[in-house]
């Protein structure tokens, strides 16, 4: 039998929560949990897998169905210690095909197998010897096994199950696998590699090989994000346009156009952060689309997102620019005639389309038939920080969220307003590259690289790692 790498057979009662503890310690969002007990009826593998090698092997199992029988039929022969592992071995053999007993014979095999036992108990039911037969039956393999319980509502009756549990179990750990943070994932694969001896490096290794696997996800989300704000902020949407100058709907047809790309690039960004992190099936709540959220922060208060006031005077959009004034801050610090290749300049199109905070909008191109209108690159100093926001509290949430935890991110503007998410110097920083992002320019790799570490250093304060 190859001891290649430790593995652990999740067993328990039915609708324990075993599935869900399998589905956070292997990091695996495709493991069947549910409220109906029963919802697991065969063993499955699922192996912990880091570049190609399998750092340990978790079995999900059905519950016990028919502990007490399986006992009596162990018990009806007198066996020393040394067998009893055997006869189990035997009552697995003789009733393989026993319909009564799939459920414990699917549970087994892993264990006979060569798995160590962890078995799961909800520590918010009170404790029963009804128990008993199955942590006897645990007993009875000689597989070493440790206890975990799982408080899935609020009673707690963990001080009676650790009393009982400690009579059969060398190991009793307190672990919840829909709010277990990272540290508690690590504390928990400690107890484990206790389990046996020859499991003991292998396992303290995959702790290492974890927290150096985070860490890189950390930074592979920062560099994600800082190619949205890159993306975003220097996008420059055009039209060919039928006459001399553009009309409304043309005007507004790019505008269109410019906004849905933009939200577009977030949405293709927030699917590969959630890549990154395993996490490709959870929905995420109905957010507020990226423009109205724009448009709410234009008009309500800069505080929503986090931006006091002193943020607001450092991205140089404080007071009426952004309410009375749109147009000064659309033309603010941009030259709009940049040569002759500008044929035309719209004044307060934007204002004509409630669009005027955003960008600005021209008309390029010397010849009637070959003239078109353009828009972007983003002007607005506040929206790099909107989009900022999101990207980074659906990064936080994704990074902190246990696999077993299926429910919808949320993520509206009351999740997202906060206090200060982002310090001074941080700020400083990314606003002179959010000016160059949104310069026109070519964007050089080391401003994306300094952007990203910018931001890496932003989720390594709000991620544990
Ligand atoms: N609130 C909360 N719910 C939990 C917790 N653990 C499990 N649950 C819920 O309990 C139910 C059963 O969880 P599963 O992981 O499917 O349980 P199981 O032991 O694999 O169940 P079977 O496969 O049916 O034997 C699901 O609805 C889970 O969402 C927990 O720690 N907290
Ligand atoms: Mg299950």
């Amino acid at each position: 039998m190859s001891e290649a790498h430790p593995k652990f057979a999740v067993v328990g009662h039915p609708n324990k929560g075993k599935s869900s503890i399998v589905s956070t310690l292997a990091h695996d969002e495709t493991v069947q949990i549910s409220d109906i007990p029963g919802t697991t009826t065969k063993q499955r593998s699922f192996p912990l897998q880091i570049d190609g090698e399998i750092l340990y092997e978790l079995f999900d199992t059905p519950g016990f169905q028919r502990a007490r029988a399986m006992l009596e039929w162990l018990e009806g022969e007198e066996v020393s210690a040394d067998r009893k592992a055997e006869r189990v071995r035997r009552f697995a053999y003789e009733h393989r095909e026993d319909p009564r007993f799939h459920d414990e014979i699917e549970l087994l095999e892993p264990i006979l197998n060569g798995a160590g036992i962890i078995y799961v108990v909800d520590g918010s039911k009170p404790y029963g010897a009804e128990y008993e037969a199955e942590m006897e039956i645990l007993r009875w393999t000689g597989q070493p096994s440790m206890a975990l319980i799982n408080l899935i509502d609020e009673t707690d009756y963990v001080e009676e199950w650790r009393r009982a549990l400690g009579h059969y179990f060398r190991m009793v750990r307190v672990f919840n696998p829909m709010e277990a943070n990272f540290s508690q994932h690590i504390a928990l694969l400690e107890s484990m590699a206790q389990l046996r001896e020859e499991w003991t490096a292998s396992v303290k290794r995959s702790i290492e090989i974890f927290t150096v696997y985070r860490r890189q996800k950390i930074s592979d989300s920062a560099q994600l994000v800082s190619e949205l704000l890159a993306e975003s902020l220097s996008h420059v949407e055009s039209l060919a346009i039928a006459g001399e100058e553009a009309d409304s709907k043309e005007k507004e047809k790019v505008l269109e156009r410019y906004k849905a790309h933009l939200r577009r690039v977030e949405e293709r960004s927030h699917r590969k952060i959630a890549e990154v992190w395993n996490h490709t099936r959870l929905e995420k709540e109905a957010q507020l689309p990226l423009f109205q959220e724009m448009d709410l922060f234009s008009r309500e208060s800069a505080s929503l997102f986090g931006l006091g006031k002193k943020e607001m005077v450092i991205t140089g959009a404080a007071g009426g620019a952004l309410t009375g004034s749109g147009v000064d801050l659309m033309l603010g610090g941009t030259s709009l005639m940049l040569g002759s290749a500008i044929g035309a300049v719209i004044g307060g199109a934007g204002a004509l389309l409630g669009f005027n905070e955003i960008a600005e909008m021209k008309v390029l191109g010397q010849k009637l038939g070959s003239r078109r209108i353009e828009v972007g690159p983003m002007q607005n100093r506040n929206f790099p920080y909107i989009l900022l926001r999101r990207a980074l509290y659906y990064t936080q949430e994704l990074a902190n969220r246990p696999h077993a935890d299926r429910s919808r991110i949320q993520m509206d503007s009351e999740t997202l307003t906060g206090s200060q998410w982002v310090d001074d110097e941080s700020r400083k920083k990314l606003e002179k590259l959010h000016q160059a992002f949104r310069s026109g320019n070519v964007i050089k790799e080391k401003a994306l690289r300094a952007y990203s570490e910018t931001i890496e250093s932003i989720l390594l304060n709000q991620i544990e790692h």
